[in-house]
């Protein structure tokens, strides 16, 4: 019998990210495509010492209980609202995230999705290969400046701050953010940001981008009351978690036009999309694909692989979440 401990790979993966780990461990893959559910995951982490999760496969106490060789999750994407962090700590199951090495990649997506929401790229695109293009005019699909606008970003975080930094010092925006913690004035400095009130966040920005951590506090915490603050012309950009906004609200004001238009990178129940917003078209919509450049996902994946092997060799995983008593 194996000494080696046992890990599952509970979504699909490079070769490579699997030929790393099958240098260290006995690994259980995941077909391409496959979605395990709650009890299909519970059965293939039994006897497992470890399991590589992406940011969807909940971590709870059931998973925990059934589970009692497991000993850390490591998850491919810095958000980990899937873990019951409380949980994984009193079963001291060690939790990882994979912050750090997708910050720029995300930080550029969210610049992406901002700049196609307020210049209308995808609606403009649709029109145009709907075959409506007959003539020029002086409004069509005109839309919203970037350079020289207000830019708001609730969440100050590593990405928040990366956003920041490209509005101020690449677009020549004003920055404004909200965060449960105010930066260091070298950090503010560095990202040519200034702290506001969260409602002066929302009525001063031209542009909201949406990258705070989606925490129970955090549902739905952009809402109605959020939105009426807002100005008829800005626009909101969520690449943060599809929880944190609340949907119907969102599809009422898009569609009175009480916003300009939203860019979505997740949504509440993703991967269903609620079908109200496909029927919005100043929407711009996309499948949580933020930190999906090939380069990022392979270093993403790498430190999940990385967190996995330095912790069930040495105890010290290298991007802890949590402090555990080891199993
Ligand atoms: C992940 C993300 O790709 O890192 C995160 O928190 O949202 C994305 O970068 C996604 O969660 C899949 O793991």
């Amino acid at each position: 019998m194996s000494q080696r401990p046992a890990i599952l790979i509970a979504r699909a993966v490079f070769p490579e990210v699997v030929e790393r780990l099958r240098e260290h461990f006995e690994v259980e893959t995941t077909p391409p495509g496959v979605v395990w559910s709650t009890a299909e995951l519970i059965e293939r982490v039994q006897g497992k010492d470890g399991v590589l999760t992406t940011g969807s496969e909940r971590i709870d106490a059931a998973l925990l209980a059934a589970c009692p060789q497991l000993k850390i999750v490591a998850n491919l994407a810095v958000g980990y609202n899937n873990f019951d962090l409380d949980a994984m700590t009193a079963a001291g199951v060690q939790a990882t995230n994979a912050p750090d090495v997708l910050t720029e990649t995300t930080a550029d997506f969210g610049f992406a999705l901002l700049m196609a929401t307020a210049r209308r790229i995808s609606e403009s695109e649709h029109f145009l290969r709907a075959g409506k293009w007959n003539q020029w005019a002086l409004d069509l699909f005109a839309g919203a400046d970037i350079h020289g606008s207000t830019l708001g970003i609730l969440g100050m975080g590593r990405i928040g701050q990366a956003i920041a930094r490209r509005g101020a010092h690449g677009f020549g925006m004003r920055v404004i953010y909200h965060n449960r913690s105010r930066l260091d004035a070298g950090k503010e400095a560095a990202c040519g940001a200034s702290c506001v009130s969260r409602e002066d966040l929302f009525s001063q920005a031209d542009h909201v981008v949406l990258v705070l951590p989606y925490t129970p506090a955090a549902h739905h915490t952009v809402g109605a009351a959020e939105i009426a603050l807002m100005k008829p012309t800005a626009t909101l950009v969520n690449i943060a978690r599809g929880g944190i906004v609340d949907e119907n609200a969102l599809v009422a004001a898009l569609r009175e036009k009480r916003i300009a238009a939203a860019g979505l990178d997740v949504f509440e129940g993703e991967p269903q999309v609620n079908p109200e917003l496909l029927t919005v078209p100043n929407v711009v919509l996309t499948p949580h694909i933020a930190s999906a450049t090939l380069p990022t996902r392979m270093a993403m994946a790498m430190l999940a692989a990385d967190n996995l092997i330095a912790y069930l060799s040495t105890g010290q995983a290298k991007t802890p979440l949590n402090r555990v008593a080891p199993r």
